[in-house]
Parts: C-alpha cells; structure tokens; sequence
C-alpha cells in the first residue's frame, strides 16, 4: 500500500512541479515557432505515457495484491494485447519524431533571400563580420590570423575590403529579415545559442556551420557559448541587438571595414616619444614603474593590452569605480592622448622600452602560489606569465608585484572589471575567485615573480 501511494504521489508532484516551474522556455523572438511546437509535442506523448504508465502500475499493484485465497495465472502471451501495445508505441513513437523532420527539412534549407553574417567564436569571447556594400563575404582562414589580422582575412580576395569588422562581444540582426549566420571558430568547439531563437549550433575549428532565422521581436538578447571549451567557458557571453532597419544601418556604419582598420597607421614610435614625456612624471622614463606614485611598470607589457586599457581609461570602463583611487589619477592622463593614432604611437614608443623585470617587493608561499597559477592563471596567461595573446590575458611575469597584487584586490573587489563594458577583465572578475584570500593572492604574485 505505502508503494501504491508513493507512485500516485510521485505523478502528482511531478505534474504539479512541471507546471509551477519558473524554468520554462524563454519568449519566442525568431520564427522558430515550429520548434517549440515539437517540444510541446514531446512533453505531451512522454507525459500522457508518464502519467498513464504509473497510475497503471499503481492500480495493478492495488488490485492483485497479495491474498492466501488468490493464484496467479501463467500467461505468457497474449497476441492480441501485444498487437494493441506495439501499435500505441509506435504511433506515440512517431508523433514524437515526425514532426522533428518537417522541422529539420525547414533548418537545413536557408531561404533565398537570407542575408548572410558571419559569428567568430574564440576563447572566450564572440566577434562579427558583416558583408560590405557588395553583400558578399572575403574568403578567411583561421591560418591567416595574427595579432595585426584577427579575423584572418584573405588580403588578396577584392571582397573582403569592405567588409565589416566587429570586434566586440555585442552583435545586431534587423528586425524580420531572413539570416544566416556562418559561424566559425578559431581554436576549439564552441556552440552559438540564443534561448529566445530557439535555434542553435556549434561551432567547429576548420569548417563553417550555419544556421538561419528571422527575428521577429526587437529587443536584446543574451548569446551564449553551449558547449563546454575550456576553463572560461562560462564567460563566453555575447549580446544580439534586434532592431529596425534604420538603426541597424547606423550601427553598421559605426563599424570599421576591413580596408579602414588596415589603414590605420601603425604606431610610430618617434611621434609616441614626445607624447610619453606625460607619462614619465609617473611611470618612470623608461617605463620602469614608480611604487611611490603607485604608477607600475608599463615597458616589456604587449602592446595590443597597453592600447586596450588606454582605450578603456579615455571611455570611462576602467578608472571609474568609486573605490578606483589610482585608476583615477591615471584615466585623465589617458584622456591626454586624445585621438588613436596618438594612442598607437606612445605604445610603440612603450614597445622601445628596456625589457628589465621590476624589483622584488613581495614575497609569499612560492610553492602554494605555484599551485595556484598552474591550473588556472597559466591557462590564460601562459606558463611562463608572458601573457597570450589569442585569450587576451597580458603579461605577468616581471611587472610590478605590488601593482599585481592591487589589480587582483581590485578585481576580488570589483573595483575593476564590473563595468558592463569591461569585456576582459570580467574574466579576470570570475577567475581570481580561485584565490581565496589576501595570503594566496601574495603567494600567487610571489611565484609568479620567480618567472622571470
Ligand atoms: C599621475 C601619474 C600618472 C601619469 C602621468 C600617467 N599614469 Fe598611467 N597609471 C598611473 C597609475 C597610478 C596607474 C595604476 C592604476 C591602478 O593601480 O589601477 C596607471 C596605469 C596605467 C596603465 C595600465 C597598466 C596595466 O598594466 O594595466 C597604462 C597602460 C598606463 N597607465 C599608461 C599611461 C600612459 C601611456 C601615460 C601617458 C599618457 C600615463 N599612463 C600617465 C599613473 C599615471
Ligand atoms: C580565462 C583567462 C584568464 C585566467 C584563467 C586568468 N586571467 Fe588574468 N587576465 C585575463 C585577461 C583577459 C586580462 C586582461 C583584462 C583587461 O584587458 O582588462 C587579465 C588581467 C590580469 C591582471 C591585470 C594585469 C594588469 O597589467 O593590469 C592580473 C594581475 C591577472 N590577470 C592575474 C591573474 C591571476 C593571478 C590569475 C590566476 C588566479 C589569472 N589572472 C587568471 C585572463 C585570465
Ligand atoms: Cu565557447
């Protein structure tokens, strides 16, 4: 008997739990309604059969329970029931999966008028290209990428000059209009999801996938990696912006094409001497770093990090946080450099600096610390804390101790990498929470001063 109730309870619980889930599908924003109507579908055949199957159960258990004037009958078969069985399963069987093809014939064939975009995935962030004004994509190839060619771009193809170079985590679709999106990755699998299109797919180095949709409802939506790649693989999160044709024209043209970004100048280390006086005063005349004024060594750091946190100090993403006390005594000195050129060409001064590791000043639990950065820190930043550039993560090893161990509180923090546009240093938000508290932070800076 407690058996025959615990099942009836079991159905009705889970019943019950099923429809005062707060985890249900998202809104629908694309025309892949037909996909929800298949996962109606199933959950309605796996219910009803749920349901039946355990009631069926509970019932026969109450029914021919045991009882000293009762036998059991033997019957091994029995045709006719058997017939009735194999058909019922094979319709719930086929309600389930037929639907599915019509579905997957509609996914598998992109429609003529489809606008094509292409979706880059990497450790751990999204990037876009959008076709130029002849509507057709250069040839790319995961072979060609370089510090200076990130999306790898065939230099040769006439097509790809005009093409558009998106490189931040947030992408834009107009609003009702047929897509196909490309995607395409330049390390290890990855997967484009988005819950409100209801459609999505991986992304697989050496080959381009696609999927296609329309959105049909404007609004912002989350883009997350779905499959696991790597350590950071949580904050591999982009953002979609649907909107109306004439937004989305402006946005693309706030973009860079592939020509324009070719076309900026490269720093020219000369120009950049005469702006770096500035920051002398503080850094050190050979970048060297100054501990009194808290400014840390900036020579031998890469320079793509070095334009990148001028670039964030001049939008106000780093620099800005109430408790930033030397972010902010640092971001109106960035806003000196007023355009990018100028930007590019005190980094390249920078570059010219004397490579000479920073004193000592920290000392820790080296082999605590060494436990610590392997697994992770070195992941990103390199084994040898030179930093990589594929991941984004920057050089460690010989900086400033002290300005580490202040970065890392910072984060630990949030004083920095919090700003919703701090795409970067929201990893390093995620990852220092391996280090527990202020001790392992000095052990980890400690052992990372031994790479030197
Ligand atoms: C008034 C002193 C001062 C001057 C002048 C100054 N800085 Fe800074 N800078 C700082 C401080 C302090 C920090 C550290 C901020 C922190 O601890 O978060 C910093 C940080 C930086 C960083 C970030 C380093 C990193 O590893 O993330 C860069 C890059 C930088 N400065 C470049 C420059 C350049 C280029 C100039 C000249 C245009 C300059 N600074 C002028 C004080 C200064
Ligand atoms: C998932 C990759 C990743 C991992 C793992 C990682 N970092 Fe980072 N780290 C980054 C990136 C990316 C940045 C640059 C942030 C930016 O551009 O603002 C960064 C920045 C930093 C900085 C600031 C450097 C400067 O000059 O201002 C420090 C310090 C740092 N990381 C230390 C560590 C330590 C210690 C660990 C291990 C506990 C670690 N990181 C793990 C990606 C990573
Ligand atoms: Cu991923």
């Amino acid at each position: 008997m407690p058996f025959v109730i615990a099942l009836v309870l079991l159905v009705i619980i889970s019943v019950a739990l099923h429809f005062m889930s707060p985890w249900w599908l998202v809104p629908l924003a694309s025309n892949w309604g037909t996909i929800d109507d298949t996962i109606n579908i199933t959950f309605w055949v796996t219910g009803f059969v749920f349901i039946t199957l355990n009631l069926f159960t509970a019932y026969a258990i109450y029914k021919f329970r045991y009882n000293k004037d009762r036998r059991a009958k033997y019957e091994p078969e029995n045709k006719k029931l058997e017939i009735w069985l194999t058909v019922l399963t094979s319709i719930g069987v086929a309600a389930m999966l037929a639907p599915g093809l019509f579905v997957w014939a509609d996914f598998v064939n992109v429609p003529a008028d489809a606008h094509e975009v292409e979706v880059v995935g990497q450790q751990w962030q999204w990037s876009y290209r959008y076709p130029g004004a002849d509507g057709l994509l250069g040839a790319a190839d995961g072979s060609l990428i370089t510090a200076k060619n990130p999306f790898g771009m065939d230099a040769d193809d006439p097509n790809g000059q005009d093409d558009i170079l998106v490189s931040s985590q947030q992408m834009h679709l107009p609003l009702n209009r047929p897509v196909k999106l490309l995607l395409r990755s330049k390390d290890v699998l990855h997967d484009y999801a988005v819950a409100q299109f209801r459609v999505k797919m991986d992304l697989v180095p050496g080959s381009v996938t696609y999927i296609w949709l329309t959105p049909t409802v404007a609004g912002t939506y989350d883009i997350l990696c779905e499959e696991f790649c790597g350590l950071a693989h949580h904050v591999m999160r982009g953002t979609v912006v649907v909107e109306d044709e004439n937004s989305y024209n402006q946005w693309l043209a706030s973009n860079m094409t592939y020509a324009q970004f070719n076309a900026q100048a490269a720093g020219d280390p000369q120009l950049g001497q005469a702006m770096y006086a500035v920051c002398a005063a503080c850094h050190g005349p050979n970048g060297e770093g100054n501990v009194a004024l808290n400014a840390p060594r900036l020579a031998g750091q890469e320079d793509w990090y070095v334009r990148r946190q001028i670039s964030y100090y001049k939008q106000g993403i780093r620099g800005t946080n109430a408790g930033d006390l030397y972010g902010a005594q640092m971001a109106p000195m960035a806003a000196v450099l007023a355009s990018d050129a100028i930007v590019s060409n005190v980094a390249a001064y920078i570059q010219t600096l004397p490579d000479v590791p920073a004193p000592v000043t920290v000392t820790g639990n080296i082999d605590n610390g060494r436990s610590l950065f392997e697994p992770t820190c070195g992941v990103c930043h390199s084994e040898s804390g030179k930093g990589i550039w594929a991941v984004n993560a920057p050089k460690l090893s010989g900086m400033s101790d002290w300005y580490l161990v202040r970065q890392l509180q910072y984060f630990k923090t949030g004083v920095r990498g919090t700003h919703a546009g701090d795409e970067f240093g929201h990893q390093m938000t995620s990852m220092v929470q391996s280090l527990g508290d202020d001790q392992a932070i000095n052990d980890v800076v400690a052992y990372i001063n031994t790479l030197r």
